[in-house]
């Protein structure tokens, strides 16, 4: 028999390759370093900080996923592990990182011609450019074909004219490209579309009380011009917006697991410490059940993501376990961090301690990127073959 370890009773880490390890150990320095202390005042004050995406960018942390053109080229769980270290520290820090990673730089690798890859990707691995993804619209959220944004080609100057507005997206107040997905002659293509381009406007959503240090804004497109070159040449259809989803997914699979770890242990010792009726808490039997209840949901989550990185990096992954991974992360890192904000008492609801700001933070995340019950839905459709995304009359 083996020891018990509570934060990898399933050894985890047994399964990592030896560079994923090395990475792990590189991004949970920076994070608890460098994000950690910063991330209090961040929170309250919504400080949004451009040079945590050169940091990153300067670690290799950006767009690691990718190969080529200044990025790390590590494995999906490598990337993964990535998430799950900034999402320790907050999910804002998280979003800011996957935006980036995977809807940004991934769909310009992906679809992207010679000339924008060369151009952008370097730059974007760097930090030295932030991105942001615009597929939600005022009026279609989890049905992106409602999508009114449209594209129209202009020959004379030769240029593409995009009007229309993308809502909630992360990244936007702040970013140099925008990847935008509209409609040109009926057919959703992608958009690059750049800082300064004509009848572009990128305002901050007041007033959220979740991801309170990720900038979050619109994406205003009023005759908004573009150069010809700035269309996704290989992006072609809603499958290619899609397609960008799946890499988040996955990586939020692993990132909002941390954000419950986190909680976790800060429960763990306060219960440990805290006295109350003579003893402490941590010897009730109603405690140890929701740690051991937090414990298993933690190892058995953990033991799927890393399973699902090694089948998306034998391109076996399917999109029902992307949504069944992110759907499951999601909702249970959720429920952790609300039971451990309740086993911290009154102090729960202090930020000094952390749990209440990961609890607010992952309620967007088990929203964005398809929202829990949409997860359900795909799931629905994989075991059914029945799509119930439209209710019956
Ligand atoms: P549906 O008929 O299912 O599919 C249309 C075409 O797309 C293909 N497809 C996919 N391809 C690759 N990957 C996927 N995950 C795919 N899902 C679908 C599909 O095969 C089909 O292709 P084809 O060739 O047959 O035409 O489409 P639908 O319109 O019925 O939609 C289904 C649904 C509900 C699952 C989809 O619309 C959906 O996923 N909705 C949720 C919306 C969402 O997740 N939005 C995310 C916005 S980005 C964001 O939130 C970033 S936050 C990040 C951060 O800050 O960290
Ligand atoms: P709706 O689609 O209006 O859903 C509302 C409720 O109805 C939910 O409970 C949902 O589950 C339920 N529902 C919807 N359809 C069904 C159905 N068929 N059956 C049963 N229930 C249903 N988008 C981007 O494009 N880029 C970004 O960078 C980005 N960043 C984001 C950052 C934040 C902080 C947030 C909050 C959102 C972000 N989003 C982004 C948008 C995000 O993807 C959407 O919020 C999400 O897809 C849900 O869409 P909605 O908010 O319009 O909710």
């Amino acid at each position: 028999l083996g020891p018990f370890s509570d934060t990898d009773a399933l050894d985890v880490t047994g399964r990592l390759t030896e560079d994923e390890v090395l990475i792990r150990a590189t991004a949970r320095q920076y994070c608890q370093e460098k994000l950690a202390p910063r991330i209090v005042e961040a929170n309250r004050h919504e400080l949004v900080e451009r040079d945590i995406f050169r940091e990153m960018g300067s670690l290799g942390l950006l767009g690691a996923q990718l190969d080529g053109y200044g990025c790390s080229g590590v494995s999906s769980n490598a990337y993964g592990l990535i998430a799950n270290e900034v999402e320790r520290v907050d999910s804002s820090y998280r979003s800011m990182l996957s935006v980036q990673s995977s809807l940004v730089m991934h769909p310009i690798h992906k679809f992207g011609s010679e000339e924008q890859k060369a151009r952008l990707l370097p730059l974007l691995a760097a930090g030295e450019l932030v991105g942001c993804f615009g597929l939600t619209e005022p009026d279609a959220g989890s049905d992106p074909s409602g999508m009114a944004t449209k594209a129209t080609y202009d020959g004379t100057t030769g240029e593409f004219v995009l009007n229309g507005s993308k809502h909630w997206i992360t990244n936007a107040p702040v970013a140099d490209v925008c990847v935008v997905w509209a409609r040109l002659d009926g057919v959703v293509r992608g958009f690059i579309v750049e800082r300064g381009a004509d009848g572009l406007s990128t305002p901050k959503i007041p007033g959220k009380f979740s991801l309170r240090a990720s900038p979050t804004g619109s994406i205003v497109m009023e005759d908004c011009r573009i150069p010809r070159d700035n269309v996704l040449p290989k992006a072609s259809g809603l499958q290619s917006a899609f397609s960008c989803l799946n890499s988040a997914r996955f990586g939020i699979s692993w990132g909002a697991l941390g954000a419950a770890e986190a909680c976790y242990e800060v429960a763990r010792d306060y219960v440990s410490d805290r006295v109350q009726f003579g003893a402490p808490l941590a010897a009730n039997q109603l405690v140890q059940k929701k740690l051991a209840d937090v414990v298993t949901e933690l190892s058995l989550g953990y033991c799927a993501v890393q399973r699902l990185g090694e089948l998306k990096d034998e391109g076996r992954a399917s999109v029902e376990a992307l949504s069944l991974l992110k759907r499951n992360s999601c909702g249970k890192a959720l429920d952790i961090a609300r039971t451990c904000r309740d086993l911290l008492g009154g102090n729960g609801i202090q930020d000094e301690y952390h749990v209440i700001r990961h609890c607010m933070n992952l309620e967007a995340v088990n929203t964005y990127e398809g929202t829990h019950d949409v997860h359900a839905l795909v799931l629905g459709r994989g075991i059914t073959g029945i799509p119930a995304f439209v209710p019956s009359a």
